[in-house]
Order: C-alpha cells, then structure tokens, then sequence
C-alpha cells in the first residue's frame, strides 16, 4: 500500500465496524471533519493536518508499527493479539467488551482448573494461551476467525472465549458465560517512528488535547438551577462536587441563579439533594467541549 507522504498525520480507523462510527463521532468533535468518504481509502480532513486511513481492524497495529499510519484506533484485544509494537497513548472510553469462557447449558464448569483436557474454540488464540499457561490449565486451542459461538454446537470444540458485550450472542446460541479474561476497549495507537518527526508530534500533541478535553467534557454536565439565596451556603457545602459554581442575581430578590460544572457519575445524587434544598428551574446541559 502507498499513502501519499504530505506531513499530515496519518490516522487508521476501522473501516466498517463496530469502532467506526465512535471513532468518526470522537473526530468530529476535536474538529477534524471526516465527509463522505464512501469506498476511499485515505480523506483529508480539512482545516487540520491529518489525513485519515480506512483499514480492516485486524491491519490496523501491523500498519501502525511500520509507520504506514503514525496513529491508529484499535480495540484492545487486537492489539494484544497482534502483539505489535507500538505505543499505546490514550484510552478512548468506547468499544467497550470483555473476552470471556462460554459453555454449552448443559456443562458445569465452575473454576479454570475445570478446563484441563477442553478444546476451546477462539479468535484470540494468542491472549488464551498465555491465560491458560498463567493459570496452569492444559487445554487445546482451536482457533477460528467468524461465528466462534457455533463451534460447539458443531461438534469442533467444548467451550469458546469470545468477545461479549451484550450477551445476546451467547444466549441465543445457548451458551453461558464462563471467567472474564481480558477486559477492553477501543485506544489510541501511535507508531513508534513518530517522536523521530517533530512537526508530526507537534499534531499530535494539539490532536491529543483536544480529545483529553472532548473525553473531560464528556465526564461532566453543564448544571443551572434557581435556589433561594438563604440556601445558597448551606447547598454548596453540601455538595462538593458543586466546584466553584458562579452565582447570579435574579430580577426575585430572594432567589439567584447558580451554574456549575458536575461530574456525570453523580447527576442524580446531586440533583435529588438540590431538590431537597428548594432548587427550582433545574437544566443539565452537555458539554461539547471542556478546553483548559
Ligand atoms: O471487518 P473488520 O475486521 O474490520 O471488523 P471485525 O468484524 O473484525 O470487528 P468488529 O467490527 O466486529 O469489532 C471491532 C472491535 O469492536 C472489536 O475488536 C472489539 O474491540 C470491539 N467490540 C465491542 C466488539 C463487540 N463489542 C462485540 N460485541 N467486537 C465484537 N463483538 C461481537 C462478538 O465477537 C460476538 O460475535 O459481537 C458478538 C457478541 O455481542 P453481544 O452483544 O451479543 O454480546
Ligand atoms: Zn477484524
């Protein structure tokens, strides 16, 4: 594969999958515009240095440890499937899944010891491995790379390590869900040639405050509420994660209004106990962006 040399940092992504579209949306919102790129391998984005690579995902750390792409987003299990050499820069909060044992219905397996003399079908055969050699389990790996949930039905393996996220999957092909092995999402990948090029880091760098800043605008809500001025002391110390609100005067004398930025994991805590101490009017807005 030749990708034209221009300066612009080359980002890999998946093709057509499951990270694509997280992938394209996490762009979009650090300003790097991806549009109709149909069946095309490489698009620019405009009005940042960066040009965007649409690979199978299973390329993806092979292409990144060679240079071809100076970035890439890869879910974990791949990368540590593919055992490339690459450096991993940032977890990127999608594409979450586990690689986990299934068995059929009918087996009952309770502890790893239980797997010695199992044939265990997977996609993953690398990470497998290494879990049944850390866990002293003797056991045949069948590797198979689609529809790993049929393998026992057919009759070519016991058990199967697949990935799972919703477990659907699994039920419907009457399988249960057996040890978690490897936990993952989706993360930033950067080749290892590419502190060699400074102006290529230096885009990095902008590219990568920019997601720290969509991924900490994602953690929080923009919070307003009206609140009696009387309860305004005794709300703020009961709310910590209440940072430094701004508070502002109302036309009603006796009410103001408070903004404030809060953690998402705590809205519904926070808002039950503003409630409580007389807020009315309460919005929670997102926050696109969160540029320190
Ligand atoms: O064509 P290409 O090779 O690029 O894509 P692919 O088919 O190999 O990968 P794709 O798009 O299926 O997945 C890309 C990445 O998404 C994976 O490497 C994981 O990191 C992540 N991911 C997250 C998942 C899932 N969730 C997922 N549920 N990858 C696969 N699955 C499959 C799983 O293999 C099983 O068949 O979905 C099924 C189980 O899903 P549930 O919801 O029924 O449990
Ligand atoms: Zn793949």
């Amino acid at each position: 594969m030749t990708i034209q040399n221009n300066g612009n940092l080359k980002i890999a992504i998946q093709k057509k999958g499951r990270l694509t579209e997280k992938s394209l949306e996490l762009f979009n919102l650090c300003g790097l515009r991806v549009e109709n790129y149909g069946d095309r391998l490489v698009v620019a984005t405009p009005g940042f240095p960066a040009d965007i690579l649409f690979l199978r995902d299973d390329d993806i750390p092979e292409y990144v440890q060679d240079g071809v792409a100076d970035l890439g987003v890869i879910g974990e299990n791949v990368l540590v499937e593919k055992e490339a050499q690459v450096v991993e820069l940032e977890n990127l909060g999608f594409g979450g899944c586990q690689l986990m044992m299934a068995y059929p219905e009918y087996m009952d397996i309770q502890l790893p010891q239980e797997l010695n003399g199992k044939r265990i079908a997977t996609s993953y055969p690398r990470i497998v491995k290494k879990y049944l050699q850390d866990n002293n389990i003797q056991a045949k790996v069948i590797e198979i790379s689609g529809s790993v949930e049929i393998a026992p039905a057919l009759g070519i393996a016991d058990v199967i390590c697949d990935i799972v996220s919703t477990g659907n999957t699994l039920m419907v092909n009457k399988l249960k869900k057996g040890q978690v092995i490897f936990k993952s999402q989706a993360v930033l990948i950067a080749s290892p040639e590419l502190e060699k090029d400074l102006r290529k880091t230096e885009i990095l760098n902008d590219f990568l405050r920019r997601i720290r800043s969509v991924q900490a605008a994602r953690s929080s809500k923009y919070l307003m509420l009206n609140l009696p001025k009387t309860a305004v002391d005794r709300t703020i110390g009961l709310i910590p994660a209440l940072r430094s609100p701004t508070i502002v005067p109302l036309a009603d004398d006796e009410m103001v209004a408070i903004h404030a930025v809060i953690p998402s994991d705590y809205i519904w805590e926070i808002v039950d106990k503003l409630k409580r101490e007389g807020a009315s009017g309460i919005l929670l807005l997102p926050i696109e962006n969160m540029i320190p």
